[in-house]
C-alpha cells in the first residue's frame, strides 16, 4: 500500500469510548472495516456521500464507526485505501494534552532546559542580558524569562497575556483536569504544575511593567535572530514603547491570575492585583488610544491592533470580577457598548476573555441579566458556527475565507466558543461540534495531517520554530500547533510549496521556510489546551 492511498482520515489523537468517531474520505467507497491489531475486521461501517465540500475542493464520503468502544489498536481499511492507526481507550487524549502543555515549557527563555525535564531538546539560558529602551538605551532592565512567542525568540505582551487568558480560563473552568496532572517540569512546591508553568510567563509579565503602570509593548532585537538555538542569538534587546494594549491586557491578565494564584498562594496573587490596579490606574489617566507600530530599524512582530476597547472592556471586567468594586464594572460597561465582539478570542480582539470574566463571576458580584446577555452571545455565535459546521464535509466550522495566517487558532478559538456555549447551555450539538474541532485539527482534515507536532502517524515534522531546526535533531519538540492551512499567500516561498488555486484548506506544506502555514505561537498552541482541557473534563460525561 502505498501512502498516496492514505485516504481515510481519522483523529490520530485517538477517540474515548464514548466519542463520536466518523471518518472522512475523499473517495468514493461503499464501506470500511475496522481492523484492530491482528488485522481482524471488528466491525463495518458503511459511507454515506456527503458531497462536495467547498473549502478543500473533495467531493467528501463519512464513514461512522463510533459503535466500537472496545479499547485498542485500529486501522481503518477499504479496499487499497487505508488510516492512520489510531487508539480507542481512556486515557486517548492523554498524550497530546500532555504535550500541548509542555509545550510552553519549551518555550522558556531565560534559563537552561534540562535533559532532566526537556528529554533530548534542551537549550542553554538565553536571553539574560539586560534589555534597554528602544529610544533611550541609557535606560536598562532585566526582562529575562517569559516564554518565546512563537517560532521566532521575541517576547510580547498583548499576545502572552491572550495566551495566559486562554490556558488560566481553562484552569477556571476545568480545574480537576489541571489540579492533579503532571506534566513533567520541575516543581514549585503547593502549586499544581500547569500553574507553575503560567506563573513562568506572569513572572516575565510583572517585569514589563513600569513603575507608571505602563507596559512595555514587547522585548526583542531589532530583527529577528537567524536559525539558531536562542542562546545564540546574541543580539542587543530592546525594550518598545508602551502601548495602551499591552498596559489593558496586562491589567486584565493580571487580574484574572490573581483570582487563579489566591487558592495557592496569597502573597503572589496579591502581588499581581496590585500591579493590575497600577495599570488599571494608568489606563484612567491615559484615555486616549496608544498603539503600536515597529519603529524603523525594528522588524520582529509588531501586533498592532486598531483600537483599545475591547483591550480596556477585558481589563476592567477582569479587574471588577476580582475586587467587586463597581467603578470597574462601570468602566467596562461603558467600554463595552462600543460594537467590537464580546466573543472573539485572538491575539488582538480580545472581548470574549471580558465577557468570560462575567459568565464566570463569583455569585456575591455576579449580575444574572449580564451573565446571560454575554452568554446569549456566546450561544448566539455557536449557533451560527454550527450551521458553517454542518455545510462542511469535515465538519469544520471554517467557512472558505477562514484559512488565513493562523487558521488553525481560528479552529479552536470556534472550539472554545461551542465549548463556552456547552457549558453555559448544555447542547449536544455544541459538544460533539468541539469534539469535531479537535478531530480537524488531529487529522480529519484534507491534508490527512496531524497539526500537533509528535501526535498521530502523519504529524507535520517541519515548524517554523528555530530551535526545532538549529537542534539538529530530526524529530520535533512535540505538543506544538501548526498555524495551519493559509490561503492568502502571505509570503515569496509560498509560490514553491503550494500552487496557485489550492483549495484553501490544502494551502499547507510541512516545510521550515513557510512562516505563514507553518509556524507555532504560544497562543495557538492555548486553544487547543483550553479544547482538550473540555474534551477531558467532560470523559465521564457524554462530550
Ligand atoms: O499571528 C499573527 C498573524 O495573525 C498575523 O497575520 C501575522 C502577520 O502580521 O503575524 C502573526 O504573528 C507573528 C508575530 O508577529 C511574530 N511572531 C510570530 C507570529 C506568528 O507568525
Ligand atoms: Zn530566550
Amino acid at each position: 500500500m502505498s501512502s498516496i492511498n492514505k485516504k481515510i482520515y481519522i483523529n490520530q489523537a485517538g477517540y474515548l469510548p464514548k466519542d463520536i468517531k466518523t471518518a472522512v474520505l475523499p473517495v468514493n467507497v461503499m464501506s470500511v472495516s475496522v481492523i484492530d491489531k491482528d488485522d481482524k475486521e471488528v466491525y463495518r461501517a458503511k459511507c454515506d456521500h456527503f458531497g462536495f465540500d467547498k473549502p478543500s475542493g473533495d467531493d467528501v464520503y463519512h464513514a461512522d464507526f463510533s459503535e466500537v468502544t472496545t479499547e485498542g489498536e485500529y486501522r481503518l481499511v477499504s479496499g487499497d485505501y487505508y488510516s492512520d492507526k489510531f487508539c480507542i481507550g481512556d486515557s486517548a487524549y492523554d498524550k497530546v494534552f500532555y504535550d500541548l502543555v509542555r509545550a510552553y515549557y519549551y518555550f522558556r527563555c531565560g534559563m537552561e532546559l534540562k535533559s532532566e525535564h526537556a528529554g533530548k531538546f534542551t537549550h542553554m539560558p538565553c536571553h539574560t542580558e539586560p534589555a534597554c529602551e528602544w529610544f533611550d538605551h541609557s535606560v536598562t532592565k532585566d526582562v529575562s524569562g517569559g516564554w518565546h512567542d512563537a517560532g521566532d525568540y521575541g517576547r510580547y505582551v498583548t499576545a502572552g497575556a491572550v495566551a495566559l487568558g486562554h490556558l488560566l480560563y481553562a484552569f477556571v473552568l476545568f480545574p480537576k483536569t489541571f489540579e492533579k496532572r503532571d506534566f513533567g517540569i520541575p516543581k514549585t512546591p503547593g502549586l499544581p504544575d500547569f500553574l507553575t508553568e503560567c506563573k513562568y510567563e506572569l513572572d516575565w509579565l510583572l517585569k514589563m511593567q513600569k513603575p507608571d503602570g505602563g507596559v512595555y509593548h514587547k522585548a526583542s532585537t531589532a530583527q529577528h535572530a537567524d536559525f539558531v538555538m536562542p542562546e545564540d542569538d546574541l543580539g542587543q534587546m530592546y525594550l518598545l514603547p508602551v502601548s495602551s494594549m499591552a498596559v489593558a491586557d496586562f491589567a486584565a491578565v493580571c487580574a484574572l491570575a490573581y483570582r487563579v494564584y489566591a487558592e495557592y498562594d496569597k502573597e503572589y496573587a496579591d502581588r499581581l492585583l496590585q500591579a493590575a490596579k497600577r495599570s488599571a490606574e494608568w489606563l484612567d489617566n491615559n484615555q486616549d488610544f496608544i498603539g503600536f507600530r515597529n519603529p524603523e530599524g525594528c522588524g520582529t512582530g509588531d501586533y498592532c491592533e486598531s483600537n483599545d476597547k475591547d483591550n480596556r472592556f477585558w481589563a476592567y471586567s477582569e479587574l471588577y470580577a476580582s475586587t467587586g468594586d463597581c467603578e470597574y464594572l462601570n468602566k467596562a460597561e461603558k467600554l463595552s457598548d462600543y460594537g467590537f465582539s464580546k466573543t472573539d478570542l485572538g491575539w488582538g480582539a480580545v472581548g470574549g476573555l471580558g465577557a468570560l470574566a462575567y459568565i464566570t463571576l463569583r455569585a456575591e458580584w455576579r449580575d444574572e441579566s449580564k451573565a446571560k446577555e454575554y452568554g446569549d452571545m456566546y450561544i448566539s455565535s455557536a449557533e451560527s458556527l454550527l450551521q458553517t459546521a454542518n455545510q462542511s464535509g469535515y465538519m469544520a466550522a471554517m467557512g472558505e475565507r477562514s484559512y488565513s495566517w493562523g487558521s488553525n487558532m481560528t479552529l479552536m478559538k470556534n472550539a472554545m466558543i461551542f465549548a463556552i456555549a456547552d457549558i453555559i447551555s448544555p447542547n449536544k450539538e455544541f459538544s460533539h461540534s468541539a469534539k469535531a474541532q479537535f478531530d480537524v485539527l488531529m487529522g480529519v482534515n484534507a491534508m490527512g495531517i496531524s497539526y500537533v507536532t509528535g501526535n498521530g502517524d502523519s504529524a507535520y515534522n517541519y515548524p517554523h520554530l528555530r530551535p526545532a531546526f538549529a537542534d539538529r535533531i530530526k524529530e520535533c519538540i512535540p505538543g506544538m500547533v501548526s498555524g495551519g492551512p493559509n490561503s492568502y499567500r502571505n509570503e515569496l516561498y509560498i509560490r514553491q510549496f503550494i500552487p496557485e488555486g489550492t483549495p484553501p484548506m490544502k494551502c499547507f506544506a510541512d516545510r521550515t521556510e513557510l512562516y505563514s502555514v507553518n509556524e507555532v505561537t504560544i497562543y495557538w498552541n492555548s486553544p487547543a489546551v483550553f479544547v482538550t482541557a473540555y474534551l477531558l473534563d467532560g470523559k465521564d460525561g457524554m462530550r
